[in-house]
């Protein structure tokens, strides 16, 4: 098996060919408040995380009632991108709903 490249020096002065470890993930989570209503949440869900209408609801009582909830994992970017996404749609209809990304620890 030929070894993971971890960096870019790494991958400079590697022979070929080489395996890629696989980019840093990051979990999108959106959190509870009182104010925001549940329909929105719903409506998010579904519009930036592209989830059903089942999952979209499931995903909202589980915030609501345990106080946060994964929502996607994403590499980096995505996962900044759907961030934004989410608090551009809250900040234009003026809810708190707050939304934030967390990296997960790479398995070994
Ligand atoms: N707790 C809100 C309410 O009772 C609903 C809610 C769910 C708000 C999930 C935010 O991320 C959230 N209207």
């Amino acid at each position: 098996m030929p070894p993971v490249i971890e960096n870019q020096h790494e991958l400079a002065h590697a022979p070929v060919p080489v395996r890629l470890a696989p980019p840093p993930m990051y979990q999108v989570v959106l959190l509870n408040d009182d104010y925001t209503p549940m329909d929105f949440v719903v409506h998010v869900l579904q519009q930036v995380f592209h989830k059903g209408g089942e999952e979209a609801e499931r995903i909202m009582l589980q915030v609501h009632h345990k106080g946060r909830g994964v929502c996607g994992i994403y590499t980096r970017d995505v996962a900044a991108t759907r961030v934004d996404a989410v608090m551009r749609l809250a900040h234009a209809d003026q809810h708190p709903l707050q939304c934030l990304m967390e990296p997960i620890p790479p398995s070994s």
